[in-house]
Order: C-alpha cells, then structure tokens, then sequence
C-alpha cells in the first residue's frame, strides 16, 4: 500500500517530486470558517526553506502557494483544501551519474529495490523538498490551535555535532540562521558550518519541540497514544532516525523517584513526562526531540554499486544541506501541529460533552527536563 496521507480526522495528502512540475498537498477535515490567506504561508515556508542562508541547500525555490480549493472568500468551507507549490529551480543534470547508482546511506537503494524504477532527480519522492507541503499545512493547524486553544507549538536546535546551547533563550531562536537558542554560540556555529562545508562532509543534528497550552486529555489509548502518534510523525521525516517524548532515553539512568512528575494543587514539579502520560496530554507542556542523522548527500567520495551490481565510487553533486538538521525546526514543529490537530478534533469528537474535569492543576514545570539539553 502507499502511505502518502496521515491522520484520521485532520488528514494530509501529500504529492509531488523535488524535480517534477510542483508539489502539493490536500487537507481534509478542516472546520469550517477558519480565515486563511495565501500570505500565511509565507513566514513558516521561509523558515524551512532553501537557499535563505548560506547555511543551508543553495536551491531558490520561490515557494508561492496556490490555494486551489476548500477556501471561500478568504474562510475555509470544510471541503478538501488543496495547496500546490510550482517548483522552479530544480537543477536535474547534477543527478545525471546518479541515474544508474545508489548513493550511501540515501534512500537510493531502498525506493529502487521497493519499486524497481525511481525518478533519480533530486531523490524524487524521498526528497526533503517534500517537507514544504507538510509545513504549508501545518500553518493552517497551527492558526486553528493557536485560536481554540492558545496552543503555540515552537522548536529550536539542540544540537549540531558535538555543539550543544551553552544557554537558553526563546527569544534568540528566530534572530540566527540556525534556530539556535544560544545567541552568544552563532559565529561559533557559522565557523563549524563553514569548516565543514570546505571538507565536503555533513553532520547531524537534535531538534527540540515544545507544544505548550496542550489541554489535558488529547490522544486515544492504546493504539492512538498522542506520542505514538507523535513519534511516528516525526519519525516520517526524511533523515530523522530517533525520537525522544520528554525525557526519552534520559529514562534509561533516572530512578522512579526522580522520573515521576509529582502533583502539587500549584502544578506538576518536573516534566521528565513530556506533557503525556498514558498516551493522553497531561495539560503540561508537550515536549518531543528529534535525531536527524548527518545528509548521505556529500562530496567525500564513497562506495557504492550501480545497476550492473558493479562497485562504484560515488561522489554527490548539487546544493546541499551540510546539516539537515538546521532547516529541520519548522518541519518538526509541523508535525507536532498536524497530530496535535488532528487529536484536538478526536477529542472533540469523542469526548466533547465532557467538558473540564477537576481538579485540573496549573501547568508549570519546575525542573527542566532530563532528556532535552
Ligand atoms: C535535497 C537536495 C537538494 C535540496 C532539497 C533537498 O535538492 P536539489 O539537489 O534537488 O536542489 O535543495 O531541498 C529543497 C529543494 C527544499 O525545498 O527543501 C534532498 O536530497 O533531500
């Protein structure tokens, strides 16, 4: 079967190959009645896109949404909202030696094996150019949240390489080209990027995000867990190969006595929990991380086979990420949106006549969490 759409009640599609004619996605499930304008895209799309910084892929994609259906007189009707995007930078002849081999650790190998025929041109299908449209629709989940419920879903970077933030500012996030939380590391991480750019290899990366004014009780046990959900999501994006909730692997060394998130009438006093306990939002903040593994496209030579089963070396060309880790913040913070929306109206559906069950304690954490540096 393909797996080109999640979620149950808030779905998206997505469609498209980094060197086609466009990508595109449709959003199904939308409430009614929700003001969207073509301009709204525009902040989180520049957040993840290409060519912005020299830090990044040099591809200028103009990333102009086309609205094509599901939106009235500037409000949502509760019809498919479809979204496409016009690619128009895409350089095909740097993919031209890739035609008949496999780049390592690149999904190369596994979409020709899986399918016997792959679009090769920047990786088709298993491009991050397809993060667009999943970022694209996470702007409409975001507004929805950010009205009904005051959810604000925002991430960082928590690591590059070896470098971890020295300190913490939300603030300093959006004021560097690396979503970095650290304003006093940047030209630390601009001389990182740029030795690392100059040596032709990549790096990986921890992305972090935080979902807070989640109430409590989204998210469906057993098989519709908010972090089973969660981390597939965040799981499906392209280079992650680990997810944290909370603590995550942290777990692993702390004893119960330290793990637990006590209760107090004035809130909870840690959050090593991620704001979900039992699979169902706990009213604290939700915390989940990402490990996103160094980009397989470089220039260092490697080894490889091509069609013939013949070894070969590989050397990649084209504009790539040396971290794909730095344009990951927006992506990951999307997916978040997208599960967190798509519970949101679970919930509703299930639970709406409810209402607010007490006691309900504040939501403050007092003690960072273990897992998230
Ligand atoms: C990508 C490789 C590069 C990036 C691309 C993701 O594409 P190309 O070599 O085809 O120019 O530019 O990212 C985007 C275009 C984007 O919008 O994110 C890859 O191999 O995943």
């Amino acid at each position: 079967m393909s797996s080109n759409s999640f979620g149950k009640l808030f779905t998206v599609t997505t469609f498209g190959e980094s060197h086609g004619p466009a990508i595109g996605c449709v959003i199904d499930g939308c409430p009614p009645g929700l003001a969207i304008a073509p301009e709204e895209f525009r902040t989180d799309l520049d957040r993840r896109a290409t060519g912005k910084t020299r830090y990044t892929s040099q591809r200028h994609e103009a990333d102009d949404v086309e609205i094509l259906s599901g939106v009235f007189e500037g409000r949502t009707t509760g019809t498919p909202i479809a979204l496409l995007i016009r690619n128009t930078d895409a350089r095909s002849k740097d993919y031209n030696d890739l035609a008949d081999t496999f780049r390592p650790g690149h999904a190369d190998y596994t979409y020709w094996q899986k399918y016997g025929i792959r679009d090769h041109r920047g990786g088709g299908r298993s491009s991050a150019r397809e993060t667009t449209m999943r970022v694209a629709a996470a702007v409409v989940a975001k507004k929805w949240l950010a009205q009904h419920f005051d959810v604000r879903v925002r991430g960082h970077l928590a690591q590059i390489g070896e470098l971890v933030p020295r300190a913490f500012d939300w603030d300093a996030i959006e004021t560097n080209p690396f979503f970095w939380p650290d304003a006093s590391m940047v030209g630390e991480l601009e001389s990182y990027i740029n030795a690392l750019r100059k040596s032709g290899d990549s790096v990986g990366a921890r992305v972090t995000v935080v979902a807070d004014g989640v109430p409590p009780g989204w998210g469906e046990p057993i098989y519709g867990k908010l972090d089973g959900d969660l981390a597939s999501a965040l799981m499906s994006i392209n280079a992650v190969k680990g997810v944290e909730i909370g603590a995550g692997f942290a777990a692993v060394a702390q004893k119960g006595s330290e793990h637990r998130d006590e209760i107090t009438p004035q809130g909870f006093l840690s959050n090593n929990a991620g704001g979900i306990l039992g699979g169902i939002s706990s009213g604290q903040p939700v915390i989940a991380s990402i490990a996103l593994k160094p980009t397989s496209s470089i220039l260092i030579p490697g080894r490889s086979v091509n069609l013939a089963g013949e070894p070969v070396e590989v050397v990649t060309k084209g504009r790539h990420d040396p971290c794909v880790g730095i344009r990951a913040t927006p992506i990951a913070e999307a997916m978040v949106a997208l599960v967190l929306m798509d519970h949101a109206l679970r919930h509703r559906a299930q639970c709406g006549d409810v209402g607010d069950v007490v006691p309900r304690v504040p939501a403050e954490s007092r003690k960072p969490v273990a897992g998230n540096r």
